[in-house]
């Protein structure tokens, strides 16, 4: 594994509540530098990316925050595709999952400009496929995957100049259960592979991601955007939207297990981390179990 860099962006900008900003420093209480570097990986903190702050506005034609929002975005994606031309993995703090876009924009340009096979697995409750047209709250963060497919605001789907930044093909999402009625009909229309929560009921989490990770080659470069509120709310109750119903412990670590078999794990996002809506920070010590799983920690012990 290459280096790895932890950058924070500390905003909440894209959310409907307030607190995803401390996710960043609630990971570093956590230790997640020192619990990776325990099991041998290089792991560099590279602090926290600055931004405007949170105006607290209403929405405006349907979206809030979107000058804060682009801004936060553009540091993003310069960060990022700076780390991966140092051949680094970057690992995102979030900070709310409006900032997946400039993370996965980064990402993707990246694999074009370097003959790699892109592949996301986008780990959420929600589906994050709204548009300015369709979203209940006006909040962006419900709406990367959409501006990621080429669906949004100008500003933020030509981040990396060419949209759409990626193909319906290339992503996939796993643990879904919350998804708005229009917002069904957008990720049919898109063509995005959903597993939802029903096919991990149904056919159990090995199935489902041996199913999500299949033809995956050498030149795959895998990339895991983690919202904290994939996770049961029971496991994980310090996020902005807690979803009862999620993965368990166990099959969450199943997941990042079998994720860190495939050996293509090239660059993470760990977004929507909420201390303020924790208890003695238990979910962050819980995605930093996770996250030491994702890079291969069980396979140590096989
Ligand atoms: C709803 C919306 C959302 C969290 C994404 C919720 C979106 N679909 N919430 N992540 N925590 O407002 O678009
Ligand atoms: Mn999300
Ligand atoms: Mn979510
Ligand atoms: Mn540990």
């Amino acid at each position: 594994m290459n280096k790895i860099r932890m950058m924070g962006a500390p905003t909440d900008v894209g959310a409907s509540r307030r607190g995803a900003s401390m996710g960043p420093a609630a990971l570093r209480v956590a230790e997640l530098q020192r619990s990776l570097q325990q099991h041998g990986l290089e792991v560099i903190d590279g602090g926290d990316l600055g931004g405007p702050a949170n105006p607290q506005q209403p929405p405006v034609q349907g979206l809030r925050h979107l000058e804060q929002v682009v801004q936060w975005n553009q540091a993003v994606f310069d960060a990022v595709s700076g780390s991966l031309a140092e051949g680094e993995v970057p690992l995102l703090m979030g900070g709310d999952h409006a900032l997946a876009v400039g993370s996965i924009t980064a990402v993707a340009r990246h694999c074009r400009t370097h003959g790699k096979d892109l592949r996301v697995l986008w780990l959420d409750a929600h589906a994050d496929a709204n548009t300015s047209q369709s979203t209940p709250t006006g909040n962006i963060h419900g709406m990367p995957v959409a501006c990621l497919l080429g669906v949004g605001p100008e500003a933020l789907i030509r981040l990396g100049g060419q949209t759409p930044a990626m193909q319906p093909q290339q992503i996939c999402q796993i643990g879904i259960r919350s998804v708005d009625r229009e917002e069904k009909r957008h990720l049919r229309e898109l063509g995005v592979r959903v597993f939802d929560m029903r096919h991990i009921d149904e056919y159990g989490m090995r199935a489902t991601m041996q199913e999500a990770l299949a033809g995956m080659g050498p030149e795959t470069h895998l990339h895991v955007s983690f919202d904290v509120d994939f996770l049961d709310a029971a496991l994980a109750p310090g996020v902005g939207t807690a979803v009862l119903g999620g993965p368990t412990y166990r099959e969450a670590q199943l997941c990042m297990e079998m994720i860190a078999d495939t050996g293509r794990l090239a660059s993470l996002d760990v977004m929507e981390l909420n201390p303020a809506c924790d208890v003695r920070n238990q979910t962050a010590e819980v995605v930093v179990d996770l996250v030491e799983s994702l890079f291969g920690k069980s396979t140590l012990i096989r």
